[in-house]
């Protein structure tokens, strides 16, 4: 009863917040340093008039945030940024935000990678970890990003 309950509520929610918090499950980690290493994407989806996008990443991880630099023309981009966040030993919310930037207007979403982060990176505590993936960005056929974890106590 209960749980059926949850279901239809859940499936209420706006989109918005599925996405912030929905997703989110409940593998715990350690308390630390985390580097997130935004190498590249490719096969991303070309939104200007050229056929291309300008894209660069917003990075979101717990409640902090921080983005790249934007690649012009580009659906296969390299970015090679470092990005330091101090995290807890809860569930963390990774959110990657791949966006195509516009001088004269907004920016246009592209897709996106939302995580609990410890789902990605196992640690153990007292331990340095590290993981380097490719990633499937939503909605499919988004393309793919390309990230390395570094975990350190
Ligand atoms: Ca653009």
């Amino acid at each position: 009863m209960f749980a059926s309950l949850f279901l239809i509520t859940l499936s209420l929610m706006p989109f918005s917040f599925l996405m912030a918090t929905g997703e989110l499950t409940e593998t715990t980690g350690a308390n630390g340093i985390v580097e997130v290493h935004v190498i590249s994407a490719r096969g991303l989806k070309g939104v200007d008039k050229s056929g291309t996008s300008d894209p660069f990443v917003r990075l979101k991880v717990g409640k902090d945030h921080s983005k790249t630099k934007h690649i012009k023309k580009s659906l296969d981009p390299q970015w090679n940024e470092t990005f330091k966040f101090k995290v807890t030993e809860a569930p963390v919310g990774l959110e990657l935000d791949v966006k195509d930037h516009n001088t004269l207007s907004s920016s246009i979403a592209l897709g996106s990678f939302h995580a609990n982060l410890w789902d990605i990176l196992k640690v153990q505590p007292g331990q340095s970890a590290e993981t380097e993936q490719w990633f499937p960005i939503s909605p499919p056929g988004s393309g793919e990003i390309q990230i390395r974890l570094v975990f350190s106590p």
